[in-house]
């Protein structure tokens, strides 16, 4: 794995001078994970924040080959690419030892709802290319809509916290593990504030031959209603409370990459968000111990699986 030495001498391969918000965890995960990969490679992503705001036509911000997708296909596209690429080494048009890399990114509405179908296909076939998910928790570009990755209790335009609720009723969908259930080499979950873990695990999906997929925690200060120097902040305390654990699935077997001895309260990762600020009025203890709750048992269950105590 490269050294912090080795990494500062790599070229960011997505430039400054794009769109997003300051603060916006999706260009932090694009730049960490361009920063494993060696040599050429192919980049797609599914329209949201991250594709919208670096691709304003004429200019882009993507230092690499990029390919536009809609919504619900990024992994279909790039799998496509990925194939004809094949079918030219194959025919002698691209020399033999010549390696392009492929990914293809997408939020978590473009990968946990609306791009699902997409993914599990590509990871299933097979496919030589890597998947990454920045999870931010909701559809952030057509205004904070509640998404399958939206946390518990989280208030969302499409779960707003009020009267008739207290946010999204519903617990996230685990989509590290759905990706782990199609057997395919390498899986990972990582996060932006814990840099070094996802620029190796980057480094390890595209070292791998076939499918991997990474689900990076990407904050987005304006739907966690957080101040836009806090991403990294509040990324971390995600993994300090077991909210978003590190950990990798290779080929099969699970590992845990950060295991604190004791994991911090989720409170301490709710309260500084505006998005929970609900949570902490009284009346809604409850909400706060059923969240407590499900990490425990998340975390439990996980280092069962990864077998350690
Ligand atoms: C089929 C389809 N439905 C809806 C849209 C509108 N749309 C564009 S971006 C977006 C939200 C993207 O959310 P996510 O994938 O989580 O990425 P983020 O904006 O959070 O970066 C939606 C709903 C679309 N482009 N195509
Ligand atoms: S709205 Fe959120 S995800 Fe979109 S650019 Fe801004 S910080 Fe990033």
């Amino acid at each position: 794995m490269a050294t912090i030495k080795e990494l500062s001498k790599r070229e960011d391969l997505l430039s400054g001078g794009h769109s997003l918000c300051a603060g916006c965890g999706a260009s932090i995960a694009v730049r960490q994970v361009l920063l494993g990969v060696r040599g050429p490679v192919v980049c797609g992503s599914a329209t949201g924040c991250l594709e919208v705001s670096t691709t304003s036509f004429p200019m882009t911000a993507w230092k690499t080959s990029f390919i536009h997708n809609a919504f619900e296909n990024s992994a279909a596209t790039m799998s496509g690419v990925e194939a004809a690429y094949q079918v030219l080494k194959r025919k002698g048009k691209i020399p033999a030892d010549k390696r392009i890399k492929f990914v293809a990114f997408g939020g978590d509405g473009g990968t946990y709802d609306i791009g699902l179908q997409s993914l599990s296909g590509a990871m299933e076939r097979g496919h030589d290319m890597v998947y990454v998910c920045y999870d931010n928790g909701a559809y952030m570009n057509t205004g904070i809509q509640r998404s399958g990755a939206t946390p518990f209790g989280a208030s969302t335009t499409t779960s707003p916290a009020g009267k008739a609720g207290q946010g999204k009723p519903q617990w996230r969908k685990d989509l590290t593990q759905i990706m782990a259930a199609h057997h395919i080499p390498y899986v990972a979950q990582a996060s932006v504030s814990h840099w070094k873990d996802l620029v190796d695990k980057a480094e390890k999906a595209f070292a791998v031959e076939g499918p991997a997929f990474l689900n990076v925690l990407a904050p987005c200060p304006r739907g966690w209603r957080v101040p836009n120097d806090m991403t990294i902040e509040i990324a971390k305390l995600g993994v300090q409370t077991g909210f978003w654990p590190l950990y990798e699935i290779v080929d099969g077997e699970y590992k845990i990459s950060f295991k604190p001895k004791e994991l911090k309260p989720v409170v301490d990762f709710l309260k500084p968000q505006g998005r929970f600020k609900h949570l902490f009025k009284p009346g809604n203890e409850q909400l706060l111990e059923t969240f407590q709750s499900e990490v425990t048992k998340s975390w439990e269950k996980l280092k069962k699986l990864a077998g350690v105590e």
